[in-house]
């Protein structure tokens, strides 16, 4: 005997705005929501206020194309994402929250020599760091998605593949809204459409944050925007290294399902995968321009249209349904910013690029600790602000997704 919908519980609720919390987290994505969740669950840390100027999930958390995957570059890198898929192969039981994530395996393709060296490389470190990916050629490829044209007639010729098999998709809206309900079960307070508008610091710490709604005193704020992170920075006075770029994404109508891995491929700037409800969803690299528009364009369909058909020539007849861009905030080095600032209790969790969603795990845990202990921990060590002042770049260029 099941509940009726009216019956339904809420999975959070609105409450009342108080004007102090023991810390407050600027932005209610999923790594906003995250650092909430396990800041009260590990740290016992519950005064806690999340703030969206719109809705949770409304930025990049909804816009993404739900990727997840640790075949990165870098040890750091790798080591941190894999921390976020180990923490994702657990999330619907630890949230109690089913966020659909399929471990389908992720394939990138080479199609000249220079990506395939890439490849070999990002192979070598990866199992290095115990994560599990190989270099494939053209036979295992057909083999895994039978629809990609690896002959020698493409215009791009498919060489191989860095073939990843713990990565997949995910059910984006659902990680969100599994993050919220467990922040709030824990007694952290979401307050949607409450925008900050300034952050007060005095003597070089900060004390506070004014909002829409009023000003919440508070000594420890962490900005885990995307798109406004400089802008929020900047409120503090704390200067970040980011340019903002858009980057487009599209769906089809559904269809049967045919579709088992997840493809990418830098040189055509395409990435395909097929939803459990049979949509098709592409992606692109970001847009050659920094804005903060968040409107499709026409040349971006016309330009994907093109390229997926260089990849499944089968797929011509099949219709786009949406379209939409989210925000990406670009480093120099296309690692995050994670950590304390020069100002004393203001913290950053921003800079993702085109990388934020599929971190929001281990984001959110590492933020928490490092608000508890109000140090970074080890697996965000290599990400601080200071490393662009000391020159300790960590580049993850070449693990991303598609060309920039
Ligand atoms: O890094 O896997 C990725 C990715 C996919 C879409 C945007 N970034």
């Amino acid at each position: 005997h099941g509940l009726g919908r009216e019956e339904w519980p809420r999975a959070w609720y609105e409450r009342e705005l108080r004007g102090s919390y023991d810390a407050v987290i600027i932005g209610g994505g999923v790594h906003g929501l995250a650092t909430a969740y396990y800041l009260a669950r590990d740290h016992g840390v519950r005064d806690v206020a999340v703030l969206d100027r719109a809705y949770i999930g409304s930025g990049g958390s909804g816009r993404n194309t739900a990727i997840l995957r640790s075949n990165y570059l870098t040890p750091e890198g790798v080591r941190f994402y894999d921390r976020s898929v180990k923490l994702y192969e657990h999330l619907a039981a630890d949230l109690n929250f089913n966020v659909m994530f399929s471990q389908r395996g992720h394939l990138t393709l080479a199609h000249n020599d220079a990506s395939l060296r890439t490849m070999h490389w990002r192979t070598e470190v990866n199992k290095l760091q115990g994560v599990d990916s190989e270099v494939i050629g053209p036979d295992r490829i057909s083999e895994l998605v039978p629809y990609l044209d690896t002959s020698g007639e493409a215009r791009y010729p498919i060489l191989g593949a860095l073939y990843h098999p713990p990565g997949g998709i995910v059910r984006h809206d659902a990680v969100v809204w599994g993050y919220a309900r467990g922040a709030d079960a824990h007694g952290v307070h979401i307050h949607q459409q409450t925008e900050v508008t300034g952050i007060d610091v005095e003597r070089g710490r900060v004390t506070g944050v004014q909002t829409n709604r009023g000003r919440i005193a508070t000594p420890v704020v962490l900005n885990a925007t995307a798109g406004w992170a400089g802008l929020v920075s900047d409120m503090a006075g704390v200067s970040l290294p980011i340019q903002t770029s858009p980057l487009q994404a599209a769906v089809t109508e559904p269809v049967r399902p045919f579709l088992d891995t997840v493809v990418v491929s830098g040189t055509l700037h395409v990435y395909v995968s097929q939803t459990d409800r049979g949509e098709l969803v592409f992606g692109a690299s970001v847009d050659p321009f920094a804005s903060y528009s968040m409107r499709g364009s026409l040349e971006f369909a016309e330009g994907i249209a093109g390229h997926v058909l260089e990849l499944m020539p089968a797929l011509h007849r099949i219709r786009l349904l949406r379209q939409w861009a989210g925000l990406c905030d670009m480093t120099p080095d296309y690692s995050p910013i994670m950590g304390p600032t020069p100002v004393e209790g203001f913290y950053v969790d921003v800079g993702w690029g085109t990388y934020g969603f599929k971190a929001g795990p281990v984001s959110g845990e590492a933020m928490a600790a490092c608000l508890a202990h109000g140090k970074p921990p080890e697996i965000i060590s290599a990400f601080g602000l200071d490393r662009f002042g000391d020159g300790r770049l960590v580049g993850e260029k070449g693990a991303a997704a598609v060309g920039h």
